[in-house]
């Protein structure tokens, strides 16, 4: 494998020269080892649901066509497509029960590290949740709010739907939900069910299996959308911030400090801290300091509220180390490969693990516990200064990139800058833009990195294809963190790739917001739990029209998906009305009645369905041409 079909980051490429030379093994070097990967897994076919398998589906020969259970090959390609939902709607929704609970303790006063950052949007969840906040002092509505979003983990009543599902969506997609059974009423107890449903001689029907892994898929999008807007209320609702992207972010002369994963409960108070121990790192002779960067998604939420700058994306994380210029990687939760310890010990990187349920063997581990988070954020940084002292210094190569990029758009920060256009009307500048055409749609980037991809090739020749034909982007998870180490979320680049229209509307609002010019090519909402904020955006839209998701030009693309996390969001965006794309090759080819169902037969039930195109233009293509479909729905 060419290191340029590796990445298309040119200081990525680089550092991947320099892991050779440090006989430092990548990802890239372990997926050609896998090589060649087993086509009964590829298709989905292989099933070890119990003991009497493995059983194999021969999908062309004379071979077996059912499992020895008698399962179908569509009954196995389904059981696993569900258990990928509901795997990523548990691992949504414990973050999300992790930000409740700290919001419980911060109302009950027994989270001193915490506060609640942002009491307007605490009342506005309030009240969208139908809490009166009467006399009530803020710290109560806290808990009050926290208790009620953790009824949608608990509730019996199978006909009440989860409230975060209910409160965030226009009543035509609720209705559609609860009328074809993918309304969930508790996360756990749907994420139980679809491991129940699918033990050995339980649901044998595809279609059935399927409608309740989109009701998973709906429970994910219920955990993520209480862990955005509880987010924001403990840390803040992101507004535009300048920073930078790329590994060019990593600092020779500071102590640098990567925090890595996905919840922000954990790095915002490593950022707070860093802020106070600045001058013990100054005394340990780095000149500038601590430097905190982000990857993956704890770094989209930093950068979104702080300017934290962000190093990197899923796929190159182990790239990081390999600066040599890393002192410590903090890792929570998700999407850490467990091969950053083994990197970490060919250099002098400190991997700190700080999750109970999140070790790596060989890591140095600093419990996290909301009661003691200041006190774990100061171990860890102690520890990263301590380890600037044992730099190799022959082994430092930071790539030359200074790469800028523009975050926090928020639904609120959007609906903000809008509001300078029409400050009675925020939304009719958008809708009038859409209406006549200067903006065709909007493409929401979502999902990760993956092997079968060359990293970030898929968002960035997407993102530059579809800005030409003026449909405005958005962007989180790791598509934001490809869109923003190449360079796409700068004025720079609205003027270099947008259509004459859409350039026209991102100048008017960067203009009349202040910025001096146009807004970024594409806007960044996040981290992947924040794919709810471009539902809160279009849920406005559809409310304002008085229509449905389904019915706007608006469709999702995860061109490099690769988690069971970014299934389950690729899914519950099917579930919700759009057309959806993915880029990687799904295990689920093998069966016809499957890959059927998701790609055409969802469109009857949900308005949405998948598209399955690995080839890059075409995709921009497929969408495009969906987008067209539902305009002319809407008659514009
Ligand atoms: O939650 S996009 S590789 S980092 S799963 Fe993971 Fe995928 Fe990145 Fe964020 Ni999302
Ligand atoms: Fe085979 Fe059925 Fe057991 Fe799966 S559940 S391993 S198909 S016998």
């Amino acid at each position: 494998m060419l290191d340029t079909q590796k990445t298309i980051n040119v200081g990525e490429r680089e550092l991947i020269k320099v892991a050779k030379r440090d006989n430092v093994t990548t990802v890239w070097d372990r997926y050609e080892a896998m090589q060649p990967q087993c086509g009964f897994g590829q298709t989905g076919l292989c099933c070890r649901f119990c003991w009497k398998g493995p059983c194999r589906i021969d999908p062309l020969g004379n071979g077996p066509k059912v499992g020895i259970c008698g399962a179908t090959a569509d009954v196995i390609v389904a059981r696993q497509l569900i258990r990928m939902q509901a795997a990523g709607a548990a691992s949504h929704s414990e973050h999300g029960r992790h930000i409740a609970l700290t919001l419980l303790e911060v109302g009950e006063g027994k989270a001193p590290s915490y506060r609640i950052k942002d009491e307007q949007k605490l009342l506005d969840v309030a009240s969208m949740l139908d809490i009166s906040t009467d006399n009530k002092d803020i710290v109560q509505v806290a808990k009050e709010v926290a208790l009620k979003t953790l009824e949608d983990y608990s509730r019996q009543d199978a006909k009440h739907p989860c409230n975060w599902a209910l409160k965030t969506l226009p009543e035509k997609r609720s209705n559609s939900l609860i009328r074809n059974d993918i309304m969930p009423h508790n996360i756990d107890a749907t994420v139980a069910g679809v491991l129940a449903r699918t033990h050995v001689g339980c649901d044998s029907d595809a279609e059935n299996i399927i409608l309740g892994g989109l009701k998973a898929a709906m429970a994910d999008y219920t955990g993520m959308s209480l862990s955005t807007n509880l987010s924001d209320v403990l840390f803040g609702t992101p507004n535009p911030v300048v920073t930078k992207a790329s590994l060019g972010v990593v600092k020779e002369d500071a102590v640098n400090i990567a925090v890595h994963g996905h919840n922000p409960l954990l790095s915002e108070i490593v950022c707070d801290m860093a802020s106070e121990m600045n001058d013990k790192a100054i005394s340990a002779g780095a000149p500038k300091g601590i430097n905190i960067m982000g990857i993956c998604c704890t770094g989209n939420e930093v950068m979104m509220r702080r300017g934290v700058p962000l190093a990197t994306n899923y796929l190159s994380q182990e790239l990081a180390i390999v600066t040599g210029a890393l002192e410590a990687m903090v890792v929570d939760v998700q999407c850490i490969m467990p091969s950053i310890q083994k990197v970490g010990e060919s250099y002098h990187t400190e991997i700190i693990t700080t999750m109970p349920d999140n070790k790596i063997t060989g890591a140095t581990h600093v419990e996290f516990d909301e009661h003691t988070a200041k006190e774990s954020a100061k171990k860890i940084i102690n520890l990263a200064i301590d380890a600037y002292a044992k730099r190799d210094k022959s082994k430092i190569n930071i790539p030359d990139q200074s790469v800028t990029a523009i975050a926090g758009f928020s639904a609120e920060a959007i609906v903000s800058a809008l509001s300078k256009v029409d400050k009675k009307d925020p939304l009719k500048p958008l809708i009038d833009n859409i209406v006549n055409g200067n903006i065709q749609g909007i493409v929401l980037f979502a999902g990760c990195n993956s092997t079968q991809v060359t990293q970030d090739s898929g968002y960035v020749t997407i993102a530059k294809e579809l800005a030409k034909k003026n449909v405005l982007l958005l962007a989180t998870g790791c598509g934001a963190g490809a869109l923003s180490k190449n360079g796409l979320m700068t004025q720079e680049a609205t003027n270099e790739y947008a259509g004459e229209g859409l350039k026209a509307v991102l100048t008017a609002v960067g203009e009349a917001a202040g910025l001096n010019g146009p807004l970024p090519l594409v806007l960044h909402m996040g981290s992947c739990v924040d794919n709810s904020r471009a539902i809160t955006v279009a849920t406005a839209i559809a409310n304002k029209l008085g229509v449905d998701l389904s019915d706007l030009p608006v469709v999702a693309s995860a061109p490099e998906a690769m988690s069971e996390k970014a299934v389950a969001i690729a899914s519950w965006a099917v579930a919700l009305g759009f057309p959806t794309h993915i880029g990687t090759v799904p295990q689920i080819k093998g069966s016809k009645f499957v890959t059927e169902y998701l790609t055409q037969t969802t469109k009857d039930i949900t308005g949405g369905y998948f598209i399955a195109e690995t080839n890059q233009s075409n995709a921009a293509e497929k969408m495009f041409e969906a987008i067209q479909e539902k305009r002319k729905g809407l008659g514009i």
